[in-house]
């Protein structure tokens, strides 16, 4: 850290001809910086965005699907304690109950009790509250599932079906799940692996409705399409608090989303969000879901429960979501106040390091631990001490205060 900086000059990529003349040429080479080479990369209607025929799994999901809604069987979704775990949550409960659904539930880990992901325990939970589901019920995971090897072998066992939804990278041994959507998979044909989460469930949706009508689902019901696009505010929150790359496709369903919250056509748990962080709904960036609403849906999840923020994303309750936001705020700030004394105490051990060792002594990785602080937050805590000391760098704190375990995060990967 106390060597000078190198800075380098990144190649930027050549400009392609075809822009526009409107488009000034800084401007042309400020995308290309970014990889966008093509003006029709900076086209971000709806219409291009990627179908999710190339999206593996998806045929057969739909299939489990489609005979779930027609048979009224009971219905799960299982989420993850983070945002986009949140969101996709919230857009699939929504999404199903607009194709008629009439029994979806959803239910998530504690991070204190279950930890990550469908575990065995869990499946036990859902059971014991939902009996019915053992009785030709599915579960959905979002967001989670890949390496739920055993939680989904726990689901089956106890008669359920099980459609896997994820978009982290696959483990050497997949889970027997009935269909497994997740663009990472090998030999998936999907364009784009950028999708996060709420994002492979906004798409499983999309194909679900082309094959409902297909099946003369809506026709046979005399009810109308559902509209998916007011889900895309909750895809755009998902997909930004997630930090996946805004590639194009991602970049065009943020787009789609802001312009939702700007002409108020936004769940009323975002607009309530956002006034809670004093930001104008009509005048939201991408930047106010990455800094306001999603910290606030997060907190909930790192040191109560995730559920808070997921009712906040379902209710269509205005008064329900201002008070559930103001809630999720002052957890929030809670969080950010364990944050600042950690991340202190954590610098303060390092440099207490470096003045006993010498300032050239840092080591090549920093592995970091107190006995007070809250298992919650060690993720942040690793990438504030990551991007201060430029190591990689494990925080941990105590599992709970009745266990002799610890948990940690890690944080080494550059950016
Ligand atoms: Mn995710």
């Amino acid at each position: 850290m106390n060597r000078k900086p190198r800075i380098e000059r990144r190649a930027v990529p050549a400009v392609e001809a075809g822009w526009p003349p409107s488009v000034h040429p800084l401007l042309r080479r400020i995308f290309a910086a970014r990889g966008i080479v093509a003006p029709e990369e900076v086209d971000h209607r709806l219409t291009a965005l990627l179908a999710p025929a190339q999206l593996g799994g998806v045929g057969r999901a739909c299939e489990l699907l489609g005979t779930a809604l027609c048979a009224d069987a009971p219905i799960v979704v299982v989420g993850d304690f983070d945002c986009d775990g949140a969101t996709g949550t919230a857009v699939a409960v929504r999404g199903l109950c607009m194709f008629g659904a009439r029994q979806v539930e959803y239910g998530v880990p504690n991070r204190f009790t279950h930890g990550y992901g469908l575990s065995p325990a869990l499946v036990e939970e859902l059971v014991a509250r939902s009996p019915r589901l053992c009785d030709g019920g599915l579960l959905i995971t979002v967001d989670n599932g890949v390496a739920a090897n055993a939680g989904v072998a726990a689901a089956k066992a106890r008669g359920l079906r099980v459609i896997v939804t994820d978009h982290h990278l696959p483990g050497a041994a997949l889970p027997d799940a009935d269909a497994m959507v997740n663009p990472n998979l090998a030999g998936d044909a999907f364009p784009s692996k950028a999708l996060a989460g709420v994002g492979v469930m906004f798409y499983l949706l999309v194909a679900l409705r082309a094959h409902l009508r297909a099946r003369g689902w809506f026709s046979g019901r005399g009810v109308p399409e559902p509209d998916l696009s007011p889900l895309l505010d909750l895809v755009a929150l998902g997909t930004v608090a997630d930090l996946v790359p805004l590639d194009r496709n991602n970049r065009i369903l943020v787009d789609a989303g802001l312009k939702c919250i700007r002409a108020r056509r936004s769940c009323p748990g975002i607009v309530a969000l956002l006034d809670a962080g004093k930001r104008d709904p009509a005048r939201v960036v991408a930047r106010d879901l990455g800094f306001v609403v999603g910290p606030r849906i997060n907190a909930a999840g790192r040191l109560e429960d995730i559920r808070l923020g997921i009712e906040c994303l379902l209710t269509d309750d205005t008064a329900r979501a201002r008070q559930l936001a103001a809630q999720l705020s002052a957890i929030n700030h809670e969080r950010r106040d364990l944050q600042a004394n950690m991340v202190e105490q954590a610098q303060a051990s390092v440099e207490n390091w470096l003045a006993r060792h010498g300032a050239d002594s840092l080591p090549v990785g920093i592995v970091l631990f107190e006995p007070e602080w809250h298992h919650g937050v060690v993720g942040l805590v690793a990438s504030k001490l990551k991007e201060r000391f430029n190591r990689p760098v494990i925080a941990c704190a105590p599992a709970g205060e009745s266990s002799d375990e610890i948990k940690a995060a890690t944080r080494w990967r550059p950016g």
